[in-house]
């Protein structure tokens, strides 16, 4: 399949988009991608967990100027979840300087390519280092019209709808809300994404075949697409097979 993907590469393409990917045709407008498999990677190479995450780290830059590339409007990346934190200390510590690593080479280039980052998560235990990094990489983006991308940090999928709901909750309390006038809209009103369109594709790496408590509600009419290529190996290559399935199956609901 890929070694297909590969001939058909498109030689005149300078920025590498294979020919089968349809341009005019429907380019997601947000992909969501849940990046697993780093741990394991180090396992097989006998390295450090830590040496996966980072190894992890640069495919978020490949993926991300692919996607900017064929204009993807927004990318979430689920960085951590609500669960990590009983990871062990060490690699949640190292874990928490990841963003700064990132900002610190890759900052420049993204304010260059009019990219917005934004965080979704909530922001309670994260450490102060992490959250002065993400706060000026917000601001300094706060403007840009280009590619979002959204790093979902201390991100749980029932969490955000328990805090969208305890919103909720207070304003009927307080008589601001009708009980009556609730309905998905109001909900998700409160939730990270209010103003973010639901993800029209969702990338799993690593063969887990689950949502693992990531956007549960948004995901709710998402196309999944799963690999078994662990997180670390995934390339522009692999990303741009699955935005070709993701139009084949767009093409096949389309025609009907
Ligand atoms: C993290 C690398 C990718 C694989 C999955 C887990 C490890 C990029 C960021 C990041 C976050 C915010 C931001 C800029 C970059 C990141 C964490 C982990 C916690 F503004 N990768 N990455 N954050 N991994």
């Amino acid at each position: 399949m890929l070694e297909h993907l590969a001939r058909k590469w498109s030689r005149k393409e300078k920025q590498s988009v294979p020919a089968e990917l349809d341009r005019s045709g429907k380019i997601p407008q947000h992909v969501a991608v849940i990046m697993d498999g780093n741990g394991r990677w180090a396992n097989m190479r006998n390295l450090p967990r830590v040496a996966g995450h980072r190894a992890g780290m640069k495919t978020v830059k490949e993926v991300v100027k692919a996607a900017d590339e064929i204009g993807v409007r927004y990318m979430t990346m689920y960085a951590f979840s609500t669960e990590n934190w009983k990871r062990p200390r060490d690699e949640v510590d190292f874990l928490m300087k990841l963003p700064q690593e990132f900002l610190s080479t890759e900052l420049d280039e993204l304010v260059e390519r009019n990219v917005r980052i934004r965080m979704l998560g909530s922001k309670e235990k994260l450490p102060a280092h992490t959250l002065k990094a993400l706060h000026e990489a917000e601001e300094r983006t706060y403007e840009n019209q280009g590619l979002q991308l959204c790093f979902a940090l201390n991100y749980g999928g029932r969490d955000e709808i328990v805090k969208a709901f305890s919103v909720l909750a207070s304003k009927v309390k307080a008589g601001e809300l009708d009980p009556e006038a609730l309905d998905e809209e109001a909900v998700s009103r409160y939730l990270y994404t209010s103003d973010i369109p639901d993800p029209d594709l969702l990338i799993r790496t690593s063969g887990e075949i689950r949502l693992s408590n990531f956007m549960l509600w948004q995901l709710a009419y998402t196309e999944l697409w799963f690999t078994d290529v662990l997180w670390p190996d995934f390339t522009r290559e692999h990303f741009y097979q699955a935005i070709v399935e993701y139009q084949g199956r767009a093409r096949r609901y389309g025609a009907v």
